[in-house]
């Protein structure tokens, strides 16, 4: 039947309960299930890498003037999954973003029926008041009994929309007259190992690049604070105005938690702006057992970013900016249209968030993350952090066990894990600047190995101390001690000469 049939016999062209709409929907809805326990079967493959030459040949993935059947539609379902990296099969562990939550997955499948756009509650009446909700609780977690959040999309969004507000807090008439308003330089500090979208900030926010000062870390990763009140001084002397910290709670590439209450002290003494980037730690503000003292003082923030795509396994993307003052998001954004933020509306219309951001059309990623909470509880998620973690000290056991073959960089304080892998011709060599440079040229072979062979895949990168070295991430609810066996003897079996 679907040979011959197109788009045209599916609703809206017909009428209502079509056989042939629940037929496509229920053969797609069948490939996704099909997928969903692929991903989570061992014995498959994470991935079958093809080369984009190879990959168009491979595809047809034109669009073209006529219309194609219903039955190519579910076959071009099925060939996109097929070529897809499986994200939640649990020998992934190549991102900070890892696992298929099964909840919130199915959250984003009614997200998606529901189709509508998060600006007013009088399109999105149910969602907003979720929002409204799961932010509050957030904000709890954090350690504030007030304030005002947001979803964004994306974790640099949200360290942008910090930025937005410190400014806008400090130099109100901003938002009108421009630089005219501000009587000099601003100038804005976060660490060498903040995520990049915290220098883009100075970039798309008019200060330029240079005027983000990249303050020195630790051999930890960890700001050295007496560096960032040196450089505060340094740049007030030459008549600069520093208005904005951002710390780090959870590196992208170490996990490493900056000192936030040392921090806070000098964002206070030096009267800036203090933002914490928890987009990857902040999932264990939901673990006492991890809370202290890796983000003591993240009550004093002045704006935190918090992503549950990450460690709590929400589906992408779900991105959280908290603010500690109520009202500043909408007076830093507001533009007022009149076409959707009419003030004479039937209902409460501080209930329409819209007006807060700087984007108009909002993705609904609150559903999912809403749903995913229903489903575990605040106790689910503190004992998934506890697994994560767990899994993660077990990793780093077994890279102590076997240190003839693993070089542990660092003992982590997230779940990020940084290694390098020791081949056998260089087993017993001194562990010197000699061994690094070796084991970093072999990140790449090895990376490449495991995309040909499509059973494992773990990121590597260099720094600016270490040539390139492993970084393994366990984020996924899926992953088992085994499975971080199988990770160490992938490598090892990947990486013989
Ligand atoms: N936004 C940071 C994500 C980087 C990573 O997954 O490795």
């Amino acid at each position: 039947q679907t040979a011959k049939l197109t788009a045209n016999a599916l609703i809206p062209h017909v009428q209502k309960d079509s056989p042939e709409t629940r037929e496509f929907l229920h053969k797609v809805v069948e490939l996704l299930v099909d997928y969903v326990n692929i991903q989570n079967d061992r014995s498959e493959k994470i991935l079958d890498f093809q080369h984009p030459e190879d990959m168009k040949k491979l595809l047809n993935i034109t669009v073209e003037d006529d219309p194609v059947s219903l039955q190519q539609l579910i076959i071009d379902c099925a060939n996109t999954l097929k070529y897809q990296v499986k994200t939640g099969h649990p020998h992934f562990f190549n991102q900070l973003s890892c696992g298929l939550d099964v909840v919130s997955m199915a959250g984003e499948w009614l997200t998606a029926t529901a189709n509508t756009n998060m600006f007013t509650y009088e399109i999105a009446p149910v969602f907003i008041l979720m929002e409204n909700i799961v932010l509050a609780k957030m904000r709890e977690y954090i350690g504030w009994k007030c304030g005002d959040s947001i979803l964004a999309p994306g974790g640099s969004i949200s360290n942008l929309y910090a930025f937005l507000a410190a400014r806008h807090k400090m130099f109100p008439d901003y938002k009108e007259h421009g630089s005219k308003a501000i009587p000099g330089e601003l100038v804005m500090f976060t660490s060498d190992q903040s995520h990049y979208s915290v220098k883009s900030c100075a970039s798309v926010g008019g200060l330029g690049t240079d005027n983000c000062v990249m303050i020195p870390s630790d051999d930890h990763g960890k700001m050295i604070v007496s560096e960032l009140e040196r450089a505060i001084i340094q740049r007030k002397s030459i008549g600069q105005i520093p208005f904005f910290v951002c710390a780090t709670a959870g590196t992208t590439v170490l996990g490493a938690f900056d000192p936030l209450n040392e921090i806070a002290d000098i964002c206070e003494k030096y009267g800036c702006w203090f933002h914490v980037d928890a987009a990857w730690g902040g999932g264990l503000l939901l673990a006492p057992k991890y809370r202290h003292p890796r983000l003591d003082g993240v009550e004093r923030a002045d704006s935190i970013t918090w992503n549950p795509h990450k460690l709590m396994g929400a589906l992408l993307q779900c991105s959280t900016i908290h603010f500690k003052e109520d009202g500043l998001l909408i007076s830093c954004n507001q533009m007022s249209a009149e076409y959707l933020f009419m003030t004479d509306k039937l209902y409460d219309i501080s209930y329409d968030t819209g007006d807060k951001v700087i984007q108009c059309g909002r993705h609904n990623d609150i559903f999912k993350l809403w749903l995913q909470w229903r489903a575990k509880g605040t106790l689910g998620f503190e004992k998934l952090m506890d697994h994560l973690m767990d899994l993660t000290q077990y990793q780093v056991k077994r890279i102590k066990e076997q240190s003839d073959k693993f070089y542990l960089i660092m003992q982590p304080e997230c779940v990020n894990v940084s290694f390098w892998y020791i081949p056998k011709r260089l087993r017993g060599a001194p562990h010197d600047a000699n061994l690094r440079a070796e084991c970093g040229k072999l990140c790449p072979i090895i990376k490449s190995r495991m995309m040909e062979s499509g059973t494992l895949m773990v990121g590597y990168q260099p720094d600016d101390r270490r040539p390139n070295f492993f970084r393994s991430i366990i984020s996924s609810a899926a992953v088992t001690e085994a499975d971080v066996d199988f990770m160490l003897n992938e490598i090892d079996r990947l990486g013989q000469d």
